[in-house]
């Protein structure tokens, strides 16, 4: 069973408590302080692949977001849909949208060789051959997201876009495949200033595993 959305109008966020593409939407939502309805889709009973959740999402993944009769699959397309409907943390101009948007591709390219170590590490052991493959492109992108931070405070410039909190949200289990951050010492003054930020929390803190309505004051 999941849940259903309480009006149209209200974001309705479909996801999982140990999902990072949940998490970056959640974060979205959280630190901008819009409020919005979770769904927990239970990945570990096999919810994902129920007919009723097929109905949202064809392809049985987290994350989903419903709103104004619309379903938008996808984590990267989820923040530039709310990026787009509220204007927050958005480019400023029309080259730091596309740059921001740029980003959220690069990061489904590169980054979620992080995400694949850590599930390894987590839940399913792939082949130590094939950790071998995703480790070295893992930390190559960690060091390009660092090598981008050290003269600027957040990937596009001087301000926080969806392209931070696309590439942060996905490499934020990195602990749990045995990165550690302090080997990326830009990236983790960065990642500092994401977390210093009202609203901010961890994925265990932040997302439940029941659903729940979420209205910041
Ligand atoms: N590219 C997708 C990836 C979505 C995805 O793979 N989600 C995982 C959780 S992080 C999932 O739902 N897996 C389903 C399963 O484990 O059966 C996105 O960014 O939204």
């Amino acid at each position: 069973m999941i849940g259903e959305p309480v009006s149209a109008d209200r974001f309705t966020l479909y996801g999982s408590f140990t999902s990072s593409s949940s998490y970056k939407p959640m974060l979205y939502l959280a630190l901008a302080r819009v409020p919005f309805s979770f769904r927990t889709v239970n990945l570990k009973t096999g919810v994902q692949n129920s007919p009723e959740y097929l109905a949202v999402n064809r392809w049985g993944v987290v994350p989903s977001l419903k709103h104004k009769g619309l379903t938008i699959l996808q984590s990267n397309v989820i923040l530039d849909y709310l990026a787009r409907e509220t204007g927050i943390f958005e480019g400023r101009t029309e080259a730091a949208k596309w740059d921001a948007r740029s980003w959220l591709s690069w990061e489904a390219d590169h980054i979620t060789a992080v995400a694949r170590v850590r599930h390894s590490a987590r839940f399913r052991k792939m082949h130590d051959e094939v950790i071998a493959e995703f480790r070295p492109r893992a930390e190559a992108a960690l060091s390009f997201v660092d090598k981008t931070v050290t003269d600027q405070p957040f990937l596009v410039g001087d301000y926080m876009t969806i392209a931070d909190i696309g590439c942060w949200g996905r490499m934020v289990f990195m602990a749990e495949g045995g990165f550690e951050i302090s080997n990326w010492p830009h990236l983790e003054a960065w990642a500092a200033r994401i977390k210093a930020m009202p609203g901010f929390a961890l994925p265990y803190d932040l997302i439940p595993s029941k659903d729940r309505e979420f209205d910041p004051a």
